[in-house]
């Protein structure tokens, strides 16, 4: 005989879980057998919504599911905290506490039914009403987060706080491994499919391949690179698949987009034939559908088949895992086809080039206030060969998908799918799964507001991630859309809608017992994220920087 919690603890332990993130008080007895039985660490947040953050910031960093728990009466902040992670195809695994049929209808305490707010977020939402089914929903719940195109899964387990955990049945702790990570499947792509988007790849004379997360999900950047260079075909990306080739890369364009660089915008709207892989080809990607217009010959590559085709009409329609198809795609292609596109790549070129020689003055900016610009061309230049960067949404998502750079295969780049102030507990997520590698997160300070208060639970577990404020004492993203709602310029008055007091975060930071550095002057920064990468300790670098500075909107 063994309890529920016995079975969760060596089962979370089983599929190598190495953190939990919560606000107690669930699964309470869950929580003891860990200790006694396996050296999960049990993160005690200061809010359900952060903990979510944390776990899909350690899911992300790590393709391992991230777990988070609540209590009945938190369970709703624990699912606004699962909508990133759903947009983001990230494999988290919630549990809550639940109702209880003995008692539900009765008005008891704090208790809603909070199971329909689980549906929107996830990929599966069920409850564990008895204790023998702990074992096979727990397997179906990592099968389900890291199966297909990953996504959040949610348990409510009986009892407000999951006291289901306390009773006994005779059961086993079996965990099947293919499942405690991404990608548990690698489905194996159409013959004659392939062949077809290599026809129609070969034959073009201006493609370029538009990636998205999917290619990071199935660990393909390396296959991207090669079928681009062995075909000659410029590469975008969406903001999610940043990191599957570096900045400098001669075939990179940029981020394309609503968040992007007007690079990549520019040669996907020249292109005769857009390839997508592991792309929803979804709003923010292509700018609303304006980049590429709909109608543009289109191949696309998916793990999910009601993906492929939905938003462009397609030439060919791939169904597989994209490390798999692209390795099938660079075996079989013509690499003689490659001469036929180099006036393309010449233009190509000529494009990103413009861009850089544009912005050039904004990333080299010695103005102080500082340029948000100029803090991520410091990014680019002096964050670690293994770092991990985040980016929180808004500005902090349109300065990083268009002004910073990775360099190399061997850093990752993470950034919220759309919810300001997921950046920062993210970061702390990400640096749990990832201890051994740098983490640096940029926000803004509007973002990084909501959830300041976790920098203690950074403090007491000393996640030494490093995170930097663009702090502007505003969230003046949205200065551009009041001017337009006043009809042209917005009231002085106006400003109490998107302003706040200018805080020393550096010193609130110091004295919660992290370190807090604060930078006014631009050649102070890079000296400043050497000395919080080196202090291993959580580090909070303050930049202060101009309100005025808006980032340039995206090219259609
Ligand atoms: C949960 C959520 N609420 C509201 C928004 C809308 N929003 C996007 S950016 C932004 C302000 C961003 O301010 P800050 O992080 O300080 O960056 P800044 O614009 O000042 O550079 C807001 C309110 C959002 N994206 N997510």
């Amino acid at each position: 005989m063994a309890t529920g919690a016995q079975i969760l603890a060596d089962m979370l332990a089983g599929y190598g879980v190495s953190h939990v993130f919560m606000v107690p008080a669930v699964l309470r007895r869950t929580f003891a057998e860990m200790e006694r039985r396996t050296s999960i660490a049990r993160i005690h947040c200061h809010g359900e919504k952060a903990a979510a953050y944390m776990a899909d910031g350690y899911a992300r960093a790590s393709g391992k599911p991230g777990v988070c728990m609540a209590q009945v009466v938190g369970a709703m902040n624990l699912a606004a905290g699962l909508r990133d992670a759903h947009l983001a195809h990230s494999p988290v695994i919630a549990f809550t506490g639940g109702r209880d049929p003995k008692t539900k209808f009765r008005k008891v305490y704090q208790e809603i039914d909070d199971l329909p707010a689980f549906e929107p977020v996830t990929k599966w939402n069920a409850t564990v009403d008895a204790v023998e089914r702990f074992p096979d929903m727990v397997r179906q719940a990592f099968r389900v987060a890291t199966s297909g195109a990953p996504g959040p899964v949610h348990l409510q387990v009986r009892g407000n706080e999951g006291q289901l955990d306390q009773e006994e049945a005779e059961m086993e702790p079996l965990v099947e491994e293919r499942f405690a990570r991404v990608p548990a499947f690698r489905p194996v792509p159409d013959a004659e499919e392939v062949k077809k988007a290599l026809y129609w790849l070969e034959r073009a004379e201006r493609p370029v391949i538009v990636a998205g997360g999917g290619v990071r999900a199935s660990g393909a950047p390396a296959e991207l690179l090669q079928l681009a260079e062995a075909l000659a075909v410029p590469v975008a990306t969406s903001l999610n698949a940043k990191d599957c080739i570096a900045g400098s890369h001669p075939l990179s364009v940029g981020v394309v987009g609503s968040y992007s660089r007007e690079s990549a915008n520019r040669v996907v709207a020249a292109a005769d034939l857009v390839c997508f892989i592991g792309t929803s080809a979804g709003g923010m990607t292509t700018h609303v559908w304006q980049v590429p217009k709909i109608g543009v010959a289109a191949v696309q590559v998916d793990i999910e088949p009601e993906t492929i085709g939905r938003n462009y009409p397609l030439k060919a329609g791939v169904l597989g895992d994209a490390k798999v198809t692209l390795a099938q795609m660079l075996a079989q292609c013509d690499r003689k086809s490659a001469v036929r596109r180099a006036a393309w790549l010449q233009q190509a070129k000529a494009i990103c080039a413009d861009w850089r020689e544009k912005y050039r003055t904004a990333l080299e900016s010695d103005a102080v206030p500082i340029r948000p610009e100029r803090i991520c061309a410091e990014l680019s230049r002096h964050v670690p060969d293994d770092a991990i960067v985040l980016a929180d949404t808004g500005h902090a998502g349109m300065w990083m998908g268009g002004m910073y750079d990775v360099r190399g295969a061997r850093q990752s780049f993470l950034r919220s799918a759309g919810h300001l102030g997921w950046a920062f507990p993210a970061g702390l997520g990400a640096k749990c799964a990832a201890p051994e590698r740098p983490v640096v997160t940029f926000t803004g300070d509007a973002g990084l507001w909501y959830h300041l208060g976790e920098l203690e639970t950074a403090v007491r577990w000393n996640i030494a991630a490093v995170t930097v404020v663009n702090n502007n004492a505003s969230g003046n993203q949205s200065k551009r859309g009041f001017d337009r709602a006043y009809g042209g310029e917005q009231t002085a008055k106006a400003r109490e809608l998107w302003t706040y007091r200018m805080v020393d975060f550096a010193r609130v930071a110091a004295d919660i017992g992290a370190l807090g550095l604060r930078v006014e002057k631009p050649k102070d920064f890079a000296p400043a994220l050497e000395e919080a990468l080196n202090s291993r300790k959580p580090a909070l670098v303050d930049v202060v920087t101009d309100i005025e500075a808006i980032a340039p909107v995206a090219v259609s």
